[in-house]
């Protein structure tokens, strides 16, 4: 198991072992069971044991015993479900994760949605970190914060997952899905983040890196941001003022990608009967082209 980067992520982790250590337990006791009776109740003559209808205090147990379990496992998965779902503490950092084909946005907030909605506005974008499958986006975060995700995708289902967070949640378009983490201390690093549900073609390509940061660190980081993404938004304005086209502020949603050459084999204007070896030579490589991805 990786190192749980998260006070979430502990509790997670936790809950699996002590799993592990109720499964054992059962299966140590039924399969010491197993082995006393075949090796002290095999077959001693030919007469027939005495043959019993049934025993009521083994049927009892082994009804009790069943319900015992589930119902102690039952109790500690609700107890750390609602705990792990829970975004009752003030966040430090609010982040909107933008799940599309075939990458993701980061967008820094200024609050969460929840928090907007109860005060009937929008959550502000303060800058935004955006990324292509070629160029994966690096998701940055303060050690010690509390953050606040808010997750939301224009396409299909995608699923954020980090597993140094030993945890992950489904990304569902017209669905607010939020989740949010303490960052433990001392956990400052690179950590590997990825999709987790067969999205497309590329889904594989959705990776991210986490950047876990000291606060002096971060705080720099965040302050450059911020800087870039006002002259961005004054180069804009400049640019609107001057009567030029707007060139987008860099925050919309990004679309999936056009995949333009690819579409373009096999418009070639050759009558049928003049085809050249040439071109059938080249036939076959965009089909393979086209299986490929
Ligand atoms: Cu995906």
């Amino acid at each position: 198991m990786p190192e749980p980067i998260t006070e979430q992520g502990q509790r997670v982790l936790t809950l699996w072992q002590g799993s592990w250590v109720a499964a054992f337990a059962v299966g140590i006791l039924v399969w010491g069971l197993i082995v006393w009776s075949v090796i002290f109740h095999r077959k001693r003559s030919e007469q027939l044991p005495p043959q019993v209808r049934y025993n009521m205090p083994i049927e009892a147990l082994y009804t009790v015993l069943p319900i015992v379990i589930i119902a102690v496992l039952f109790y500690f998965t609700a107890r750390d479900q609602t705990a792990l779902l829970s975004t009752e503490e003030e966040a430090d950092t609010d982040v909107e994760v933008v799940a599309f084909q075939w990458s993701w946005q980061f967008n820094y907030q200024d609050q969460s949605k929840a928090e907007a909605e109860e005060q009937g506005s929008e959550p502000q974008t303060r800058f935004s970190v955006a990324g292509t499958p070629e160029n994966k986006p690096t998701l940055v975060l303060r050690e010690g914060d509390v953050v606040h995700f808010d997750l939301t995708s224009p396409d299909v289902i995608h699923s954020f997952w980090i597993p140094a967070f030993t945890f992950k949640m489904d990304v569902i378009p017209h669905q607010d899905n939020e989740f949010q983490v303490k960052v433990k201390e001392g956990t400052a690093g690179t950590y590997a983040g990825r999709c987790a549900e067969l999205c497309g073609v590329d889904h594989s390509r959705m990776l991210f890196t986490l950047k876990v940061m000291e606060p002096e660190d971060y705080d720099a980081w965040v302050e450059k941001q911020e800087a870039k993404a006002q002259e961005e938004q004054q180069e804009t304005a400049e640019q609107l003022e001057s009567g030029a086209e707007d060139p987008g502020t860099g925050i919309d949603l990004p679309g999936p990608e056009g995949e333009g050459p690819e579409e373009e084999v096999a418009e070639e204007d050759t009558p049928a009967d003049e085809e050249t070896p040439a071109d059938e030579a080249n036939a076959p490589v965009a089909a393979g082209e086209e299986a490929g991805r």
